[in-house]
């Protein structure tokens, strides 16, 4: 199966998980060293990041290894409190300024070309002492810090990410999976997402007005979503897999790359409908006004999609483990006779990744995808064949879903380049091409088999056997 000439791969970070030097040079605090700091055994075996992969320091050996295994890009995440320490603009450090022009130039000269994530979950603390995303002028920061990362970097980035993953933002309110692991109930998790989709639009309408004209660039939001199917088929199954769809990718999807923006119907419908029943004067949804749906409605210049696995649907059942659940009234499982990997969560499913490309054109009239996550996760090891399957079987069906059924997609990338800390599972669970030694106080770098696939591929532009 050979793969078009102009179609982009790419491999990827984000800050926290990579950098280390945590307060080294100016750098403020974030709310990962907070909570790792005051908490430690909020994360297995207590491990953070606060040294990471120590790519701070080690840069120009990362570069080295995606130049060596020949990627065309690589998704790198910039730290705000690196840049702004207090989170707005009442410092602004330069030794973080400078680390990224580094970083930046380094790609530029050997050829790769970066896309820039500018939110990776790492908040600035001191946002997160005001409310973090529950503020709704949490809006007016992210602009300013984005305002900043365009005037010096816009020239040399091309591709932008505003925000990774909105949902796992979320949870970091509904939950303890992540910072800054609060365990709020709903509303808090629309009013997240809320901010969250102002804020896209935000920087992606500023980008318009004051700096696309000469930096021509591409902007888009990481949104990560499931392949849902129904369980069996059965017209119950079936509205429960759409109802899934809407409260998961709808969620963010259809505000912004729907021709009608806002949310989607059955959303608002049914969270109006809980939240009367549970005596509320209004619903748990905000809602947005005419112009703010406008102002997010095509906030896009393609769709970044983040995925990895598939669930089957049917109806949900109480008791339900929160309110949000309550709202989506569906039983996601999973089929047992897929192939897992070492992270329970995930299971090796590459047709999903078919689907759910086929979904995103029907539903969103075929915008460009670049698959901005997609990867693998095992616990230690060069030998990683699994990882090898995973990522030539989910390739194959991408291009099964270009070919085929014409989907407009235009990238992919593996996460990860290198094995990183994976949030609560610390060092546990590793996601990379290229194995690091934590032991090691040189946090040596050795490329496992995955990369050999990955650099046979980029050489011949053929999905190769191995
Ligand atoms: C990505 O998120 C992140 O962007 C990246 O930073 C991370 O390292 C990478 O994945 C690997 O995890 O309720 O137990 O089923 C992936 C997000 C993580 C979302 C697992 C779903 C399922 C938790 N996914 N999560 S569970």
């Amino acid at each position: 199966m050979s793969i078009p000439s102009d179609f982009i791969f790419a491999c990827s970070t984000a800050s926290y998980q990579i950098e280390g030097a945590w307060n080294i040079d100016g750098k403020g605090e974030n709310i990962w060293d907070r909570l790792t700091h005051i908490n430690p055994n909020f994360v297995s075996n207590n491990d953070n990041g606060d040294i990471a992969c120590n790519s701070y320091y080690l840069y120009k050996e990362d570069v080295k290894l995606i130049k060596n295994i020949g990627f065309d890009m690589y998704r790198f995440s910039i730290s705000w409190a690196r840049i702004l320490p207090n989170g707005d603009l009442t410092n602004i450090n330069d030794a973080g300024i400078r680390y990224y022009h580094n970083l930046i130039d380094e790609l530029l000269e050997n050829g790769i070309k970066p896309m820039v994530t500018m939110y990776h979950w790492d908040l600035p603390q001191k946002l997160q002492d005001i409310g973090g995303w529950m503020n709704s002028l949490i809006v007016d920061y992210i602009e300013d810090y984005a305002d900043l990362l365009f005037k010096l970097y816009g020239d040399k980035v091309k591709w932008w990410i505003t925000i990774n993953e909105p949902a796992n933002i979320i949870a970091g309110y509904s939950s303890e999976k992540y910072a800054p692991a609060l365990n709020l109930d709903s509303p808090a998790n629309y009013i997240v997402g809320h901010n969250i989709l102002k804020g896209h639009a935000k920087i992606f309408r500023l980008y318009e007005t004051k700096y696309r004209l000469k930096q021509q660039g591409n902007i888009s939001i990481s949104i990560n979503a499931s392949c849902l199917l129904p369980k069996t088929v059965s017209k119950e199954n079936e509205e429960a897999t759409n109802q899934g769809w809407e409260f998961t990718l709808g969620w963010f999807s259809h505000p912004i790359f729907s021709k009608g923006g806002d949310y989607p119907e059955i959303m608002k419908k049914i969270i109006d409908e809980n939240s009367k029943q549970e005596g509320r004067k209004r619903s748990r949804l905000p809602t947005f006004t005419k112009e703010e749906i406008q102002f997010i409605q095509g906030s896009f210049d393609f769709f970044a999609l983040n995925h990895y696995i598939t669930r089957l649907c049917s109806p949900g059942h109480p008791p339900f483990s929160s309110t949000y659940l309550k709202d989506i009234n569906v039983n996601f499982e999973i089929d047992p006779t897929w192939p897992n990997s070492k992270a329970p969560w995930l299971q090796i499913v590459p047709f999903g990744l078919k689907e759910l490309l086929r979904f995103i054109k029907y539903k969103y009239n075929n915008p460009p995808v670049f698959i901005t996550e997609n990867g693998y996760c095992e616990s230690k090891g060069l030998n990683d064949i699994d990882r090898i399957t995973y990522h030539r079987e989910y390739i194959k069906e991408m291009l099964v879903a270009k070919e085929k059924f014409e989907c407009n997609v235009i990238g992919y990338t593996a996460w990860s380049l290198m094995d990183n800390f994976e949030w609560k599972d610390g060092f546990e669970f590793q996601f990379g091409i290229v194995f690091v030694d934590f032991n090691d106080p040189n946090r040596k770098r050795t490329p496992k088999k995955s990369a050999d696939f990955f650099k046979q591929l980029l050489k011949t532009r053929n999905i190769p056997d191995i």
